[in-house]
């Protein structure tokens, strides 16, 4: 390639980008229901990675200008509204199909959202990671940020030649800056897996407490899962004894096979919201979907209020991806002044963002009738929906 050539592709390439960081999003005006609103572009995606992260841009190492480090995907961030801006430390997959931490911040929420000079440098434990994943950030009552996320390694149990079963615990780091991370003990429990696991933003009777995700193998529940619940007295060195489960899966339902937590619980006047994502199968393979709860605040591990069915689930094009038919989040953020922004990713791909306020939530939560688990029971549910509707038409005047 020429000198100017390879000067003309560079130029194309950050003119690209620069267009698609500056671009404006827009709320989609095609979707509907009074929940959230949905955004007609993705918040971020592996384009959004910085040409710097990705190519070599010295023409006598690099002079046909080719990536040498290419991006897969940036999904699954965990979410924190920090000194005025909303910082996401996404999950960004190499095409070498191992998993890092980077930050990305907007201060809108809503688009053009930019990544930090460099992704984390995540401290390891004496037993290194092999993959690490899906961080969930909270801003603790002790004052630190932590990032609690997965940590994957070989199944040390894998028979010879299985080289596909991993052992998924769970990583914690604290931070005050979202850039240097200090590593603690991952979470000891006495479960065989532990992925999704949140910590609450406060002390709960003087601890530290967890919602956990009890699995007996890297993917089936098994006798295992749920959101559990559980305290620790130490966060440097979190040991779990008991695991309560306070939201079990459910045969028929929308979290039949797994559920996990989400977010960390947002403080509400009216309890703990949780977001959660519930899982169920199909012909087609795994379909995720995203849920909400309400848990008493003086006991988190309390639920008050179940909605039935699914908050958001992948539409359009955000059923096609990866891991195709997944809506995946582990990322909120409750402004001040009661916006409401939940980051989800769809289909292990891309990132968007569906925004909604704390009262339209509230009502949401409190006010959706929970699942009655039998077909009869829906349509009751749906009859006394209709007949106070008919009522009210016939008071109001209203035509169908
Ligand atoms: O592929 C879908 C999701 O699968 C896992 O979630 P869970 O632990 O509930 O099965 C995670 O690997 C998650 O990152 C991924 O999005």
């Amino acid at each position: 390639m020429s000198h100017a050539a390879w000067k003309k592709r560079l130029a194309r390439l950050l003119r690209r980008q620069k267009a698609l960081l500056g671009r404006r999003n827009k709320v989609d005006p095609t979707w509907e229901n009074g929940w959230f609103e949905r955004y007609r572009d993705p918040v971020l995606t592996e384009a959004h990675v910085p040409i710097f992260w990705r190519y070599d841009l010295d023409p006598a190492r690099n002079p046909h200008l080719l990536e040498r480090l290419g991006v897969n995907a940036v999904f699954n961030p965990g979410a924190i509204d920090l000194d005025g801006k909303i910082c996401l430390v996404c999950r960004v997959e190499g095409c070498d199909r191992k998993s890092f931490f980077a930050v990305a911040e907007s201060k809108t929420g809503t688009g053009g959202f930019r990544f930090r000079e460099r992704p984390i440098l995540m401290p390891e434990t004496a037993d290194p990671d092999v993959n690490v994943y899906d961080m969930r950030l909270v801003h603790h009552e002790d004052g630190w940020i932590y990032g609690l996320f997965c940590t994957e390694r070989k199944d040390p149990a894998a028979p010879p030649g299985d080289t596909s079963s991993a052992a998924a615990q769970c990583g914690i780091a604290r931070t005050r800056d979202l850039d240097a991370w200090e590593r603690l003990d991952d979470l000891k429990s006495d479960s065989a897996q532990q992925r999704n696991v949140v910590l609450h933003p406060e002390f709960v009777g003087g601890k530290y407490a967890f919602y956990t995700r009890p699995q007996d193998s890297f993917l089936e529940a098994g006798k295992g899962g749920g959101i559990g619940w559980a305290v620790a007295d130490s966060i440097e060195h979190a040991v779990i004894r008991e695991e309560k489960i306070i939201d079990a899966k459910s045969y028929h339902t929308i979290k039949e096979v797994k559920n996990g937590a989400g977010p960390p619980p947002l403080r509400t006047p009216r309890g703990w919201l949780h977001i959660a994502h519930g899982v169920r199968n199909t012909a087609a393979g795994l379909r995720y979907v995203l849920y909400a709860l309400l848990c008493d605040l003086a006991h988190p591990e309390r639920v008050l209020h179940r909605p039935g069915g699914y908050f958001i689930a992948a539409r359009g094009e955000e059923r096609v991806g990866d891991v195709s038919n997944v809506v995946f989040s582990n990322g909120a953020v409750l402004r001040g002044d009661g916006r409401l922004f939940i980051y989800y990713a769809s289909s292990d791909t891309r990132i968007h963002v569906a925004t909604t306020t704390l009262d339209r939530m509230l009502d949401y939560v409190t006010n959706t009738p929970e699942d009655p688990l039998r077909s009869y029971a829906c349509v009751v549910q749906r009859h006394e929906l209709i007949n106070r509707n008919l009522a009210t038409a016939k008071r109001r005047r209203l035509k169908r």
